[in-house]
Order: structure tokens, then C-alpha cells, then sequence
């Protein structure tokens, strides 16, 4: 290869024995073969040309640097920054791709958008270098799209270092510091990289669950976060830092936290005006206030409006953002008071608020009123809050959805709640109303060598970025993108088998998983603390507002207008209405809003306990079926990543019989209502 100049920005070295997810080398083989030219400033052109460096290094390709060099060379690929002329502009992430007379041209927007048309091409493969292309432009549909990390920077005596992690230990923290030894911060580097390949733009470091040692990360210790920054920022990743409430008072030593105070103000513009000068870019806080012991606004009388504006205003010199959390619920509740409703508490809270929030404060909401069960409703804050910024917060750890130990591909589910309409087909939907917060998932990643602990949940990672980009994607074509690169590269003489078997393994997955652990929208039915495995009365006597209150007749909550908690009421028509009734609400959610006997038969034609039952039997059918057809892929899966997984499906058909076994025995000695099919319960 050649090189005009020197390259600014060196692709990251893997540290040996990590898995190189959806960026294995072979994947840029198509344009490091190529003749490709890099023009433009800023340091994301240096990154965008380092990267082409390294695939022509390595495929033996000819990388060029600069408009003006070496005239007249017919180069195949021209990447170069600015506006293209199309007919809309194309945003600073945003890019054009097109190909004429033998050349592939990109043009970034600017420098962001650049970095994304590159992993665009190399997405496309060798489709990008054949025929013509008439100009497609491409720009993200939400502006942010975050990973929120739950990473304690010291290991927590409960939580561990990462709070619901499940792939190791954190990626940033380690022994109570960042992990900034230089073959540490080329991980992390590796993983803004990515990031950068899906999508993302945005990493929180640190848990909203702010502990002691944590909360300094805004003080004395912001120098760790720079250190975390400046090795994201080479792709495109803004770092933002989890805050405690309380901080002027745990940190400044002020008598108070009260937003009303003008010192609270003024400490608030000290410490961030100190957080920009170690971060010059720094995206700015999240909180969780007055939420499960968090401290909060509640603490001084004052709205969670007040409690949000007081952090924006420090935030907006700098054009930083302070992301507020909406999972405020009351979390010592009795279980004998079937009045009060978890579900209700976020839309109780916030909705009288629309309109009074700052422009730079974001109101962060989880995907459900209650807290990523495997099926929920999309939360009513979505569609009730329209004069406010919204984020949707997903989760892509799989905290309630088998931990990375079950193969559980979310995409499904996510992308049916962006594409939900909350005021019915005509009005918008969810991916619409995020536009002017994004979408942040709760990360999977730690410093597990597959990154996610089980290989198969790379996809969940890989499928946070391409939904923020584009809401409305098909979630099969996310998922087809990431089996190309993640897979195809490795399979050798038989992709078409691999591809079907991953498809087979991973499309219905969610379904599978919502099969053989809790019916029709109950929730809650883990073990209490950790949340793996079967625990149908685990949470039905405790503080935390999750019940199911099956008893001998039936099962499911009443969240009716009519006779119930009144949640149904938080949605606008259609779905108020929808949800009211029984006979309207979709068989998925029905004891999510209604109390219905055994014996009521769904849309489907079932009734509800031999829905239970079937259900519970297909679904560990299903599990076996994806384990034996893995093992079948044996061969054209990288060994290391097929060892894991095949160990990991040994684990979730043993659990899955262990859900059917406890949800059967116990609706059956519930209800007595035996199985029409005769088959055994214990
Ligand atoms: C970070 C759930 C989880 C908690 C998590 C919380 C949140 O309750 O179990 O671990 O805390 O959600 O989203 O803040």
C-alpha cells in the first residue's frame, strides 16, 4: 500500500483472545482491496482514514490522503466531507453514497457522518463496488443514540462491578479505577469502534445507581472520565457521567441540595464548568432522582421539572444535555393495596410536567410502565408528553430476558415499541416522538472476550445502533446485517447453511423466551434479587409494586378504568379503549390490564390456562430445537464462539423446563383445571 501522510489515527489493536464481534477483518477485504481516496479535516477524517489505511495495509489496497495528491490516479472509492449538492442537506452525521463510472463515492455531511458512510461500505461488501448506485443519502433518524453502562467503578458487595451485568466485568472500571493502562484503553477504543460501526454516538460510563465512590467521577476524579473520553472520542463517541442529586451536598459539603438555592446553582456551574475543562466535549449527566433510595427534588418539595431545569442550566453553556430518568415509582409499597399501581407512577408523575422542562433537559423513558419484562405495554409517557424532549430507554442487558445466559433477540421487541403509534395509526410513532431525545439501551458489553457474555447477544449491542438510526427498521434485516458480518466472513464453503441457522436460532427467540417464562403480560415471576429463573410468588408479597394476585379462580391485574387501577386510562384513544376491555386487549398483554378467570377464552380461541400450559411446552420444544439446530452449525462458527454458546443453550433448556415445570405445576394446583391434552405436570 501507499500513504500521502502520516495516519493521525491508528486502528485499535484487538487485545489478543477477544472476539472481534461484527468487525472481523475480512469484512473490510472489499475496500482494503481497493484504490481508495480520503479527503477532509478534523480528527474523524484522520480516524476514517486510518481505518482505510489499515484495510489496504492489510488487503493490499492504496489508501490516499487529501484532495490534491497524486492527480489523475483513478481511484475506485472517494470519501471525502461535504455537502454533496443532493437536495436535502445531509447533517453533520449524516452521508450520500453513490457510484458512477467505476467509482464509489461518499460524502459525509461532515466529519460523523463521513465515519458512518465508511462502515456503510463496508457493510455493503462488494455490493458497494459493482454496477451503478444512483445517490442514496442516509442520516440517523435520532440524534442520540446512547449506551447507558450500570458499571460501578469499585465492586459493589451486591450489585458487582456491573449492576445486572452479565459479560464480566465493566469495560471502563476496575479495581476501583478506570481502566486506563494503554492495552485497556485500546479495548475501549475497540469498542467505540463498535459502537461507531452500529451507530452509536453516546456512552454513559458509570451507574445511575450513584455510589460513593462513583459520585467523585464528577470532582476530583473527572481526570478518569477524560481518560475514558479521549479514547472513545476517536469514533465519533460523546462520554457522558451518571450524577447523584445529592451531590452539592456529598461532594460540596453544602448544607443542601435544593434546586431553589442559589449555592446549589452556582456549585452545579462550578463543578460542570470543571467537567468541560477535563471533557471540552462532554455530553453531559444522567439521573436517577428520588428513585429506589436515589436522592431527588421530592427531598425539598420541588418538582422533578425543578430538580432537571437546575442541572440543564449548568449543562447549556457548554451545549451539554442532562438526561432525566422518569423511573420514579413508589418502591415500598404493600402488597394488600390494590389500589396503588407501579405502573401508573411514571405518567402520575411526569405528565402534569409537559412544557415545563428546559431545551436541554431530556426526559428518559423506560420502554414500559414497569421495568423490561418481557412484555409490556409501551409506557403512556410516550404519547402524554408532547411540549418535552423524550428518550426511550431499552434494555439490552438482559436483566428479566435470560441474562446472556438464553438467547433472547430483542430487536423484535423493540422495534414493535418504536413503531407504535401512540395516538393511533394517523399520529406518530415512538421512533418519531425520540427524535428529540434518541433512544439509549441499557449496555450488555463487559470485559467478557465475546463482549456479551453469550456470543448470539452481540446482535441485541449491534441492534441498538441501527434502530436509533433508523426506528423503523425491519428488525430481520438489522439481524440479517450483523449475522454478514459477524458470521458469513467465517463460514467458509457453506454460508446459506449458517444463515439459515442463525435465523433459526435467533429470529423467534424473544417469542420462545416469552413462551416457557411468564403468560399473556404477567410479569415479575423471577427470583427475587438476582431475577433469573422461576419464582412465580417470588415478588407477589414484597414492597416493590409487582404483583400477578393469581388466586384459585383466576389471574392478572386490573387496570381497567372501569373497575381497576385506572393506568388503562393513561393511554389516548385507540388504545385507551383497547386496553380497557377484555374482549379488545391483545392476547400478549391481557393480564398486564385485566383480572380474567382460567376459563377465559383468548382471541386465539384458547382459554387462558391452556394457553399456559401449550405454551409452556412449545417454548422448551422450541429451546431444544434451537440447541440441536446450533449444534448442527458446528464447523462454520468460529470454535471458540460455538463452544460457548452450545455450553450456554445446555444451561437455557435446563432452565427453560425448570419455567415450564414451575409455571404449569403452579397454575394447575391454582386453578385444578387439568391439561386437555393429558400431558404431565408436576
Ligand atoms: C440501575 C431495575 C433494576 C435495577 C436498576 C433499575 C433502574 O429496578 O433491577 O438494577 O438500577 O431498574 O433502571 O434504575
Amino acid at each position: 500500500m501507499t500513504a500521502s501522510a502520516p495516519v493521525s489515527v491508528p486502528v485499535p489493536v484487538l487485545p489478543p483472545g477477544v472476539d472481534p464481534a461484527w468487525l472481523p477483518p475480512a469484512v473490510f477485504r472489499p475496500l482494503g482491496t481497493r484504490r481508495v481516496q480520503v479527503s477532509g479535516s478534523g480528527p474523524l477524517v484522520e480516524t476514517v482514514y486510518g481505518e482505510v489505511v489499515h484495510a489496504c495495509d492489510r488487503f493490499g489496497g492504496t489508501a490516499v490522503r487529501g484532495t490534491a495528491a497524486a492527480p489523475g490516479v483513478p481511484y475506485d472509492v472517494v470519501l471525502a466531507v461535504g455537502e454533496d449538492g443532493g437536495p436535502d442537506p445531509l447533517g453533520s452525521e449524516g452521508f450520500a453514497l453513490e457510484r458512477s463510472g467505476g467509482v464509489t463515492r461518499v460524502t459525509g455531511g461532515g466529519p460523523a457522518g463521513l465515519l458512518y458512510g465508511l462502515f456503510h461500505l463496508v457493510r455493503l461488501g462488494e455490493a458497494a463496488f459493482r454496477g451503478g448506485r444512483p445517490r442514496e443519502a442516509h442520516r440517523p433518524a435520532l440524534a442520540l443514540r446512547m449506551l447507558d453502562h450500570w458499571d460501578n467503578v469499585a465492586v459493589h458487595p451486591v450489585m458487582g462491578q456491573v449492576e445486572r451485568g452479565y459479560a464480566g466485568g465493566s469495560l471502563f472500571w476496575r479495581d476501583g479505577l478506570a481502566r486506563s493502562a494503554p492495552g485497556e484503553l485500546a479495548r475501549v477504543r475497540w469498542y467505540g469502534r463498535l459502537l461507531a460501526a452500529c451507530g452509536v454516538n453516546a456512552v454513559a460510563v458509570n451507574n445511575v445507581n450513584v455510589h460513593r465512590t462513583e459520585a467523585r467521577l464528577l470532582t476530583d476524579r473527572v481526570g478518569e472520565v477524560a481518560a475514558l473520553a479521549d479514547a472513545l472520542r476517536p469514533y465519533g463517541i460523546r462520554t457522558h457521567l451518571a450524577v447523584s442529586f445529592a451531590a452539592p451536598v456529598t461532594l460540596g459539603g453544602l448544607p443542601t441540595a435544593d434546586p431553589a438555592h442559589g449555592a446549589v446553582a452556582d456549585w452545579w456551574a462550578e463543578t460542570t464548568a470543571r467537567v468541560y475543562a477535563a471533557v471540552p466535549d462532554f455530553g453531559g449527566y444522567v439521573v436517577k432522582a428520588d428513585s429506589e433510595g436515589q436522592p431527588g427534588p421530592f427531598a425539598y418539595g420541588r418538582s422533578h421539572a425543578d430538580g432537571a431545569n437546575l442541572l440543564a442550566g449548568a449543562l447549556a453553556p457548554y451545549g451539554g444535555t442532562v438526561h432525566w430518568r422518569a423511573f420514579v415509582y413508589d418502591h415500598r409499597q404493600d402488597w394488600r393495596d390494590r389500589s396503588t399501581d407501579r405502573a401508573r407512577a411514571a405518567c402520575d408523575h411526569f405528565a402534569p410536567l409537559d412544557g415545563e422542562f428546559a431545551p436541554n433537559a431530556v426526559l428518559q423513558v423506560k420502554h414500559g410502565p414497569l421495568d423490561f419484562q418481557t412484555r409490556e405495554p409501551v409506557s403512556p409517557v410516550i404519547g402524554a408528553m408532547p411540549r418535552t424532549r423524550l428518550a426511550v430507554e431499552i434494555q439490552a442487558t438482559q436483566e428479566y430476558t435470560g441474562q446472556q445466559r438464553h438467547v433472547c433477540w430483542l430487536g423484535p421487541m423493540w422495534s414493535e415499541v418504536l413503531r407504535f403509534r401512540p395516538g393511533g395509526e394517523e399520529g406518530p410513532g415512538v421512533g418519531d416522538l425520540a427524535r428529540g431525545g434518541g433512544l439509549v439501551a441499557v449496555s450488555n458489553a463487559g470485559d467478557d472476550p465475546f463482549w456479551t457474555g453469550h456470543p448470539l447477544a452481540q446482535a441485541n449491542l449491534y441492534a441498538v445502533g441501527r434502530l436509533g438510526w433508523r426506528p423503523d427498521a425491519d428488525p430481520r434485516a438489522v439481524l440479517r446485517e450483523w449475522i454478514e458480518m459477524a458470521f458469513v466472513p467465517g463460514a467458509g464453503a457453506d454460508p446459506e447453511r449458517l444463515r439459515d441457522g442463525l435465523h433459526a436460532v435467533l429470529d423467534g427467540s424473544w417469542r420462545t423466551y416469552e413462551k416457557y417464562t411468564a403468560p399473556l403480560g404477567a410479569g415479575f415471576m423471577v427470583q427475587p434479587g438476582h431475577h433469573y429463573g422461576p419464582s412465580v410468588d417470588g415478588y407477589e408479597y414484597s414492597r416493590w409494586g409487582t404483583y400477578h394476585f393469581a388466586d384459585r379462580d383466576g389471574v392478572g391485574v386490573d387496570r381497567s378504568r372501569a373497575t381497576g387501577t385506572g393506568f388503562a386510562g393513561q393511554y389516548a384513544k385507540p388504545w385507551a379503549e383497547v386496553y380497557e376491555s377484555a374482549a379488545t386487549c391483545p392476547d400478549e398483554l391481557l393480564l398486564f390490564f385485566h383480572h380474567v378467570p382460567y376459563a377465559h377464552v383468548l382471541r386465539s380461541g384458547d382459554t387462558v390456562i391452556q394457553h399456559i400450559y401449550d405454551t409452556h411446552f412449545d417454548g422448551v420444544a422450541e429451546a431444544e430445537e434451537a440447541r440441536r439446530v446450533w449444534a448442527g452449525l458446528a464447523g462454520l462458527v468460529d470454535p471458540a464462539r460455538h463452544a460457548r454458546a452450545a455450553e450456554r443453550y445446555e444451561e437455557q433448556v435446563r432452565c427453560a423446563r425448570e419455567w415450564r415445570d414451575h409455571i404449569n405445576t403452579y397454575f394447575f394446583r391454582k386453578s385444578g383445571v387439568p391439561d386437555a391434552r393429558g400431558r404431565r405436570i408436576h
